[in-house]
């Protein structure tokens, strides 16, 4: 899919705050600062759009971004921040969860992934918890420029692994870098299809 548009539309506090339109979305969540701002940069072809930062936090509402005026990008806030507790549940921003399990236009969850780590729990027991929801969602694995392919794909099997072991079924997973754009038009053409 080419991208011939992409803009910011709204940010959300909760799901009240939400768009009223009826496109699709695709959401983007996983660890603070694993890259969710970066990726969508990417994908949308603009350096600027979503902010990016090193400290993490920096996404803090339920971003929308239209894309290609038929479709949108959802940059959700990163879990895992420091003071946030350790369980999922009681740790998610009520803005999260309320979008991830009451929005009906949502159609497809990315979890990014940090590819430079072994699996972490925090993003096994996320997983685990949006399959136990039934919502849809398959793996983005970020910053695979920081390592050698074997030990990206070291880390990519034995995530993959361990995911089997806690819900049925082995999601899509896509490689990705937003310094050399690797994975973008495998992610694109992914969403193209969920789309049809
Ligand atoms: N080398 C490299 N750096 C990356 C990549 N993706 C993200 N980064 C860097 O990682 C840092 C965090 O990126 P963000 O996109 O802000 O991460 P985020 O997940 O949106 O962070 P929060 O909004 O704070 O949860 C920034 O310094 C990015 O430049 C990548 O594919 N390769
Ligand atoms: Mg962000």
């Amino acid at each position: 899919m080419k991208i011939t548009s992409a803009e910011f539309e709204t940010s959300a506090a909760g799901i009240d705050d939400c768009p009223a339109w009826s496109l699709p979305e695709f959401a983007f969540i996983g660890r603070s600062n694993v890259g969710k701002s970066s990726l969508l940069n990417l994908l949308a072809g603009r350096k600027g759009l979503a902010k990016v930062s090193s400290t993490p936090g920096a996404t803090q509402l339920v971003n929308f971004f239209r894309m290609n005026g038929s479709w949108a990008l959802v940059d959700l806030p990163g879990y895992g921040y420091s003071k946030t507790p350790q369980s999922i549940r009681a740790g998610f921003q009520e803005a999260v969860s309320g979008y991830l399990l009451n929005r009906e236009n949502l159609r497809c969850v990315f979890v990014l992934i940090d590819s430079r780590h072994s699996p972490q729990e925090i993003d096994l027991r996320f997983c685990g918890w949006l399959a136990e929801q039934s919502l849809p969602f398959v793996l983005a694995f970020t910053k695979t420029d920081k390592l050698k392919a074997g030990k990206v794909k070291s880390n990519v099997g034995a995530f993959v692994s361990d995911l089997a072991e806690i819900c049925h079924g082995e999601p899509r997973a896509f490689l990705t870098s937003t310094k050399s754009g690797s994975g973008r038009g495998e992610v694109l053409d992914f969403i193209g299809q969920a789309m049809r």
